[in-house]
């Protein structure tokens, strides 16, 4: 167990990362952040692919532990935490549920707004990874219409992942808001580690956009 050791998220504002960081707000563990300017490309440099040779955000190291994909991630930080009760436990009954919908996430939920966002056509439903669009939002519709959590009752680390994507994929038109989506989502919003992240972003995401403006100017 690397508990003890140092927390470092490689980051970038107003990405996938985000979600990340606010679960360790959550958490509410002392973490570093290793911020990457993907304006100016850092992410692409040789001293961050050694970090993910994909070049993407979030990454997590855990003293010598080095975890990317969100999935694996929140999965990864949530259980380290036990106490805060962010994950059910193996033996947890619920765990079944929390690691679908952590799955579901990447496996599903990712690919099939993709191939939207794309205007690709996904292909028949045994093609998909994910069946149909229509059948995956209505299987998340009918979890966020029978309880004000992927769990019900009970908030977990999967809802971070989910609401904050939810978010985002609305804004961008990509997801329709449902009602059961915008009253979820604004459950999700009002919890003050979201707003702290959020606000956050916004002046880093403005500092990176002058970073890369000058840059830009200088060569
Ligand atoms: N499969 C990855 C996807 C991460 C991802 O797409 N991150 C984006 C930011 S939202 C990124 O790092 N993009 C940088 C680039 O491709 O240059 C995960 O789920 O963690």
């Amino acid at each position: 167990m690397s508990k003890d050791h140092q927390i470092t998220l490689f980051y970038s504002p107003q990405t996938r990362a985000t979600g990340v960081r606010v679960l360790l707000e959550e958490l509410k563990v002392p973490y570093d952040l290793h911020v990457l300017n993907m304006k100016t490309g850092e992410q692409r440099q040789p001293a961050y692919l050694a970090i993910n040779p994909l070049g993407k955000v979030p990454a997590v190291r855990v003293g010598e532990t080095l975890i990317t994909e969100q999935g694996a991630i929140y999965l990864y930080l949530a259980d380290l935490f036990p106490e805060v009760g962010l994950a059910p436990a193996l033996s947890d009954p619920d765990r079944g549920a929390y690691l679908r919908w952590l799955f579901i996430y990447g496996s599903c939920f990712e690919p099939a707004v993709v191939d939207r966002f794309m205007k690709r056509e996904p292909g028949s439903l045994n093609e998909t990874p994910y069946a149909s669009y229509e059948s995956l939002i209505d299987m998340l519709d009918d979890a966020l219409k029978t309880g004000a959590y992927l769990l019900g009752d009970r908030f977990t680390a999967a809802d971070l992942l989910w609401g904050i994507a939810l978010r985002w994929t609305t804004t961008f038109g990509l997801v329709e808001a449902r009602p059961a989506f915008q009253a979820y989502m604004a459950r999700i919003d009002d919890r003050a580690s979201i707003q702290k992240v959020s606000a956050e972003d916004v002046a880093m995401a403005a500092e990176h956009e002058a970073a890369a403006a000058l840059l830009k100017a200088a060569s």
